[in-house]
Parts: C-alpha cells; sequence; structure tokens
C-alpha cells in the first residue's frame, strides 16, 4: 500500500480544513481524530479526494506513513498535547517530524521540543493564522524549529500557505518556541488592531450620531487607501448585515460582551516578564475585560448617565478626516509595541528573528492582513536593527500629520464620556515615547524618600541618597 506523505491528528474546524488544503495542493495526507465518529464523517464528506486517507488507531494511523514521519496535531492546545506525544512516542521512530499547529503557549512548545529532541524526534512549534478560511484556501505560517527539520517540511508549507505578491506567507521563524511567540503575538496585535476599530465606530456611532449604514461606507472607503486591511474590510461588511428577524443592523443585535481564548493576555503578561510597553495591546485585553462587565456598566450607567456631554456643533467631514489619521496613526503604534516585544523576545530567547520576513509572511493568510504591512517590512529590511518602528521615517511622517488631529479626537471622545482606551493609549505612548524629558525623577524621588532606593543624577556617574527628612 502506498504510504502517506503527512498525518494529520485533529479534524475540528482547524485539522479537516488543513487536510482538505494539503490534498488540494497534492499532498497525500493521513488524518486521525480522537473520537472516530469524526474521522469516519470526513472521509464521507471528503475521502473521495485520492490524497485523503483515514487511519482509526494511531498504531494505524503512525504504520501508514512515510518516514521520516511528518505528523500535524491540530488538537486544542494545553494538557491535550503532552497527552497526544505521550500516546505517539512509543509508536514513533528517531528523526520523525512531530508538527504543534495549535496555539500552544510557548513555553510549552520549548518545554515540548527540549523532551522530544532528547528522544531523538524532531518538534515544530508551528503558528497557524487565518482560522478556518485560511486553513482552506492558504493559511499565514509561522514554524519554530530546528533548520533541518524545516528543510524537510518547507516544500509543503510552502504549497499550502497564502500567497502574497507570489511569495508563500511561510518563512523560518527560529527555534523551538519561536513560531508559537510570534503567532501570540500576532493575536496580541490582533486583539489590538480589533479594539482600535471598535473605537472608531463608537466615536462616529456615539459622539458624531452616524447611522450604521454611514459607517460602513466610511469603513468601505477606507480600505480603498492605507488602511486597506482584512478587518477594516469585514467590519464594513458586517456594518451592512442586517438581522433577519428584526431588519436592524445585526451590530445592533448583537450584546456588547467580547470573548477571549487568551493569546491576548499570554502577549500583554509576557510583555510585562519582559518589560517592553505594550499599552494598546493591553489596554485591548482589559477592553473584553470591561465588555464582560455588561451588568455594572448597566448599573454605573444609571448613576453617572447625567454627565455625558452631547454637542450638534461638530464638523463631521473634518473630525472623519482626523479619524481616519488617527486609526492610522494608533494602528502604528499598536504594531511598533508588537514587533518591539517580539525583536525583545528573540534577543531574549536567543531566536535571530528577522522582524522584515515576519511581517512579509503576514500580508496575506492571516487575521492582521494589511497593505501596511509591506511598508512595515521594507521599513526592517533597510534598517535590520531598527529599535521600534516609530524610528522609520516614512512612519514618522505619517505620525507627525496625524497628530493635531488624534489630539482633536481622543479630547473629543473624552469630552463626551466615551471611553477609548486603546486610541488614547496609542496617543500616549506615541507622546511619552519621543519625550527625552519625561517624570520618572519624580518616582526616583519618592522610592528614595520611602526606601532609600537611591537615585541617579543628570550631572555625574553614580547612585545617590538624599536624607528627605533630615
Ligand atoms: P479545538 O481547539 O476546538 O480542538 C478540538 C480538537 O482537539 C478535536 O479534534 C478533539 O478531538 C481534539 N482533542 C481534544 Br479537545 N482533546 C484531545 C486529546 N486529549 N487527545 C487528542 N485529541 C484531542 O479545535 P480547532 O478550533 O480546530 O483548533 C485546533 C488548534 O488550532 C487549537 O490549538 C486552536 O487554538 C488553534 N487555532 C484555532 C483557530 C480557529 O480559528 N479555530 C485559528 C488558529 C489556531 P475530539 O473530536 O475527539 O474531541
Amino acid at each position: 500500500m502506498c504510504k502517506s506523505q503527512f498525518g494529520l491528528i485533529g479534524l475540528a474546524v482547524m485539522g479537516a480544513n488543513l487536510a482538505r488544503n494539503m490534498a488540494d495542493k497534492g499532498v497525500k495526507t493521513l488524518v486521525y481524530n480522537r473520537t472516530a465518529a469524526k474521522t469516519k464523517k470526513f472521509l464521507e464528506d471528503f475521502g473521495h479526494s485520492p490524497n485523503l486517507d483515514g487511519a482509526f488507531t494511531l498504531k494505524d494511523f503512525v504504520n501508514q506513513l512515510e518516514r521520516p514521519r511528518k505528523i500535524i496535531l491540530l488538537i486544542k492546545a494545553g494538557q491535550p498535547v503532552d497527552d497526544m506525544l505521550d500516546e505517539l512516542i512509543p509508536l514513533l521512530d528517531a528523526g520523525d517530524i512531530i508538527i504543534d499547529g495549535g496555539n500552544s503557549f510557548f513555553k510549552d512548545t520549548q518545554r515540548r521540543s527540549k523532551r522530544m529532541k532528547e528522544l531523538g524526534f524532531e518538534y515544530v512549534g508551528m503558528g497557524v493564522s487565518g482560522g478556518e478560511e485560511g486553513a482552506l484556501h492558504g493559511p499565514s505560517l509561522m514554524p519554530g524549529c530546528g533548520r533541518q527539520a524545516y528543510d524537510h517540511i518547507r516544500p509543503v508549507l510552502e504549497a499550502i500557505s497564502a500567497k502574497a505578491e507570489g511569495e508563500p506567507c511561510v518563512d523560518y521563524i527560529g527555534t523551538d518556541g519561536a513560531g508559537h511567540y510570534v503567532k501570540m503575538v500576532h493575536n496580541g496585535i490582533e486583539y489590538a488592531d480589533m479594539q482600535l476599530i471598535s473605537e472608531v465606530y463608537t466615536i462616529m456611532r456615539h459622539v458624531l450620531k452616524m447611522d450604521v449604514e454611514e459607517i460602513a461606507e466610511v469603513f468601505g472607503k477606507w480600505n480603498q487607501g492605507r488602511l486597506s486591511s482584512y478587518l477594516i474590510e469585514i467590519t464594513a461588511a458586517i456594518l451592512q448585515k442586517k438581522d433577519g428577524k428584526t431588519g436592524k443592523p445585526i451590530v445592533d443585535i448583537i450584546l456588547d460582551k467580547a470573548g477571549q481564548k487568551g493569546t491576548g493576555k499570554w502577549t500583554s503578561l509576557s510583555a510585562l516578564e519582559l518589560g517592553v510597553p505594550t499599552p494598546t495591546m493591553t489596554e485591548a485585553v482589559f477592553a473584553r475585560d470591561m465588555s464582560s462587565m455588561k451588568e455594572e456598566r448597566v448599573e454605573l450607567d444609571k448613576k453617572y448617565n447625567d454627565i455625558r456631554f452631547a454637542s450638534d456643533t461638530l464638523d463631521k467631514d473634518s473630525l472623519l478626516a482626523d479619524l481616519e489619521k488617527t486609526l492610522y496613526a494608533s494602528k502604528i503604534c499598536a504594531y511598533a509595541q508588537g514587533f518591539n516585544l517580539i525583536g525583545t523576545a528573540g534577543e531574549v530567547y536567543g531566536w535571530h528573528l528577522n522582524l522584515g520576513h515576519l511581517a512579509k509572511i503576514w500580508r496575506n493568510g492571516c487575521i492582521i492582513r494589511a497593505a501596511f504591512l509591506n511598508v512595515v517590512s521594507d521599513s526592517f529590511d533597510s534598517n535590520p536593527s531598527m529599535k521600534n518602528l516609530l524610528f522609520s521615517d516614512f512612519f514618522a511622517s505619517a505620525l507627525k500629520e496625524a497628530r493635531p488631529g488624534w489630539g482633536r479626537i481622543v479630547s473629543l471622545a473624552a469630552e463626551a464620556g466615551v471611553g477609548i482606551p486603546a486610541l488614547s493609549s496609542a496617543l500616549a505612548y506615541f507622546d511619552a515615547y519621543h519625550t527625552p524629558v519625561g517624570n520618572a525623577n519624580i518616582i526616583q524621588a519618592q522610592r528614595d524618600y520611602f526606601g532609600a532606593h537611591t537615585y541617579e543624577r543628570v550631572d555625574k556617574e553614580g547612585h545617590f541618597h538624599t536624607d528627605w527628612t533630615g
């Protein structure tokens, strides 16, 4: 019997679609799922493809794969991955390659890579972005592993990935947890991007008093320009959709409580651990937390709703132009924070990351795909040691041009009593970052006052203490 080139374990949304994608690209793929009924159903639906086959026991699955075996796991992240490795290990041979394509925490991937290497196997922690549609038609792939393992799987990864300007949206990221780290920060940026768009919507709806159809048109127009991206495109489409039951815009029917699965929070935790400021990404996580406190928000509104300001003398056209600039500038800051975090993690964990290449593989197949990533990529390519995107001349001129309107929008929202934590934190990040003399002298004095922590002086080297009360 002709053996399969690749094995895939896990036939939920991601695995089923990725298996079909692989088969479509001519990769003979064997699937397995813990619950056999799902494998049976998958084969009934798609088993007519000459490139798709299934196995109902792990032993049969492993025996029907070409060696070295290449097995992709697309199962629930966390303990299930360790359980599956425990089951697989006795059935594998040295040199076999296990690829975890789920959203595993990068430190788990580092631990698993070490374990598998010690046992003689290759382990790949691969970020897979793009959701269901990406898995089926071409995701953005972020593999973290040894170079040799990457060379083995590279042709298949390039075949199944999305393409941007003819280039595959996959590249070698770095060793062990690098791929999952980068995917995690991708999701952190995604949280920020979604929150920024939602806040701009709020300003249009509740401050400029625009109706939903009009807002959809604005997003549609912006999607033709420098903000062109998947998230702006789907926001325009979402705002045009009517609820089948009531005929109202469906966004007015959807409860304002955001879910989350944890990758945004992991990004912020890592930023805190590494000491990298990522306020916009972190505010986006807090905003989802705040959104889930619906009952308290409704209750507090009764106490405070009389302090909201409303103005009917707003110059809508001019404020819409300010809003476009505000969104673009805030987006630059969110991505700057994400890339800054990735760059720092690369140094700390010894991953030797190439930020320009990374921006390129996010140009298609993933949720944060955006025209603007071409410029991000060019900026890092022309200056690989650039500390932060804010040092790029291209983005500097966009930020300078946006700054007056950005301030007007943040002030307007503050006056109107509309919370816009992501947009305003992006502005605060920008202003704090280009401030040569900040306020930490006061912090240092306070620390020295109550805890004799000492401070440095502007006029000579060393650490000093003042007897504050003497
Ligand atoms: P889920 O994350 O919902 O996981 C369901 C799959 O995990 C099923 O195949 C299930 O088998 C299997 N599984 C579980 Br649960 N426990 C298992 C165990 N102990 N041993 C073996 N298999 C087990 O699936 P998904 O939404 O397709 O996502 C797969 C991975 O991809 C996840 O890590 C997810 O975070 C990541 N991801 C998802 C998306 C997305 O848009 N959904 C996007 C990008 C990445 P069963 O059928 O027997 O229960």
